[in-house]
């Protein structure tokens, strides 16, 4: 019974794929073993652990260890079953899906048994698969093109990038020799215009002190003038008893002078000499001393004048009221009021010595502003136009040296310019020639353009050597990804892989990163981004760059499909 069933199996097998001449053997035994299953001797199961007699083959009965007897049956657990697909890809199943209900192969072969009704359609299928896969080539043929375009571009680049750099060493030198010769010059012209404008700052702080002089004597005049009349008795001294016969001093204005306040403005002395009363009585009694003087009416009565008031009993500060009724404005120079207030403040204490010492004046000083000016003249500076429309303070001469050194300083300042330029552009260009576009350089092209990807979100943006950058689409502000790092594909296929690493920190996590997978495509395109890990996101970038040679033969594996028939 089971030898019946083998044979049928058997010719069932043949009579599905006989054609004429073709080797026949037993259903599901791929071309390659057939000459194991020969029906005039026993079958040797394949893994050698015994052998049954050649009627025992798909007999629906598992007999060999390896499955091998039951090629064509579901009958052993550990059994393979080949399906010729003729006009397409042939394809090994486990032969638990022999008769399953399922087509599994093209040429229907695998239902042989069930009510499946299974058509062969592997002519249609092979026909759309050879044109797939004629295209495919197609395309890689065109990448594979484009990539030797782009090896010969990246070769150009780098030898024009090489004679670029050439050609710029030369001009850096030379813009150095220009710029030292400027430098030279610059120094040559502000030479004279320092020495002009010392002089004339030289001129210019004598005039001052001398103005400064003049003023100190008239202060000291004053204060003489007033201390002859103020010293009664011409003693020399000026005591409590004379301040205190001078309304001029009731600062309270109760009808007298107090002992405190005759005392508060002999600055806290019984008397002062006429030294001790120009460095400090005076700068306390000036105010209100030529205040005093200058009134056109003197006080009748205290009306105008506020109560005096318990506190006020200690003498208050010599204030300088210029609300005060009785002050002539057409005759207060109150410029010099304001000054003198000025002064007053800075007056040396009462544990100074009191020495008459011109330094203790302080009279206006402009000396800091000339220091200011001098710096930034030093820095060599172009006066602003502003401060030359205001001060046109330079005489022909010295004029002419400052522009002459304008000049000049303007014309260093270009030629060094001119070497810095030069020097960026040359350390970028030399930075280029010692990156890795490539074993052939055909990624160099790539560089100084980008690439863009939308997704729901955002915007990626890869720009191959330099970095990969994320944005909203939303439109708020760009993260980075990444900076370009290496290359980093495996060996032997280094050039596949980019990582653009150190971007944006994220927030508790680690820095971005980006890794730039690439396959062959005839553009160079970004054609996906995902973010599998958080902050750790993979571009998947097309280029002809990786676009190998294809293969020869195309229709080696079709060749291969027909020779099994
Ligand atoms: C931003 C984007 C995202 C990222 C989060 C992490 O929203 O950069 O891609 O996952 O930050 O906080």
């Amino acid at each position: 019974m089971r030898g019946l069933i083998a044979f049928s199996l058997f010719c069932a097998a043949a009579g599905s794929v006989v054609r004429a001449a073709q080797v026949l053997r037993p259903r599901g035994v791929p071309l390659s073993k057939a000459s194991f299953y020969d029906p005039s001797r026993d079958f040797s199961c394949l893994d050698g652990s015994g052998s049954i007699p050649f009627s025992y083959v798909n007999d629906d009965y598992c007999d060999c260890q390896d499955g091998s007897d039951e090629p064509g049956t579901a009958a052993c657990p550990n059994g393979f079953f080949h399906c010729t697909n003729a006009g397409h890809a042939p394809l090994t199943l486990p032969s638990s899906r022999v008769n399953d209900g399922v087509c599994d192969c093209c040429d229907a072969s695998d239902e042989y048994a069930s009510s499946a009704n299974c058509l062969d359609v592997c002519r249609e299928l092979g026909r759309a698969a050879r044109e797939e896969a004629a295209k495919k080539r197609e395309e890689h043929l065109e990448g594979y093109q484009l990539r030797q375009a782009m090896i010969e571009d990246g070769h150009k680049r780098k030898k024009e990038a090489e004679s670029k750099i050439e050609e710029l060493q030369k001009e850096k030198e030379e813009a150095d020799t220009v710029r030292t010769e400027k430098e030279e010059l610059k120094k040559v012209a502000e030479e004279p215009e320092k020495e002009a404008l010392e002089k004339y700052r030289t001129a210019d702080s004598e005039k001052k002190a001398e103005e400064n002089a003049q003023q100190k004597e008239k202060y000291e005049g004053e204060a003489r003038e007033a201390f002859a009349h103020l010293d009664n008795n011409a003693d020399g001294l000026l005591s409590m008893e004379e301040m205190m016969s001078r309304q001029t001093f009731d600062t309270n204005r109760d009808g007298q002078v107090s002992e405190e306040e005759a005392k508060f403005y002999l600055n806290q002395e019984e008397t002062l000499t006429l030294d001790t009363f120009i460095s400090t009585g005076w700068p306390l009694m000036r105010p209100v001393y030529r205040m005093d003087q200058r009134m056109f009416t003197p006080p009748s009565t205290t009306t105008a004048a506020p109560p005096p008031m318990e506190e006020e009993l200690t003498p208050p500060p010599p204030v300088f009221d210029e609300e005060d009724p009785y002050m002539s404005d057409d005759e207060l120079d109150e410029e010099e009021e304001e000054e003198m207030e000025e002064n007053l403040d800075s007056q040396p204490d009462a544990e100074d010595d009191g020495s008459d010492d011109a330094e203790d004046y302080d009279m206006p000083d402009e000396d800091s502003d000339d220091k200011d000016d001098e710096e930034e003249e030093e820095e060599g500076d172009v006066p602003k136009e502003e401060e030359e429309e205001e001060e046109p303070k330079y005489d022909e001469d010295t004029q002419k040296l400052v522009d002459v050194a304008n000049a000049a300083r303007g014309q260093f300042d270009e030629a060094d310019r001119r070497v810095r330029d030069l020097t960026r552009e040359l350390r970028s260009l030399e930075e280029t020639q010692v990156k890795d576009y490539g074993s052939e350089e055909e990624f160099r092209v790539l560089e100084g353009n980008c690439y863009d990807y939308t997704d729901r979100e955002y915007t990626y943006r890869l720009c191959p050597f330099d970095k990969a950058t994320q944005r909203p689409k939303s439109g708020h502000g760009e993260t980075r990804l990444g900076q370009w790092g290496e290359w980093s594909g495996q060996e032997g296929d280094k050039y596949s892989r980019m990582l653009y690493s150190n971007g944006q920190a994220c927030w508790n996590g680690p820095t971005r990163s980006a890794d730039v997978h690439i396959s062959c495509g005839t553009e160079n395109k970004l054609v996906g981004v995902s973010e599998p890990n958080r902050c750790e996101y993979v571009f998947l970038f097309t280029s002809p760059a990786v676009c190998t040679k294809p293969e020869e033969d195309p229709s080696e594996e079709t060749a291969h499909t027909h020779t099994e028939l």
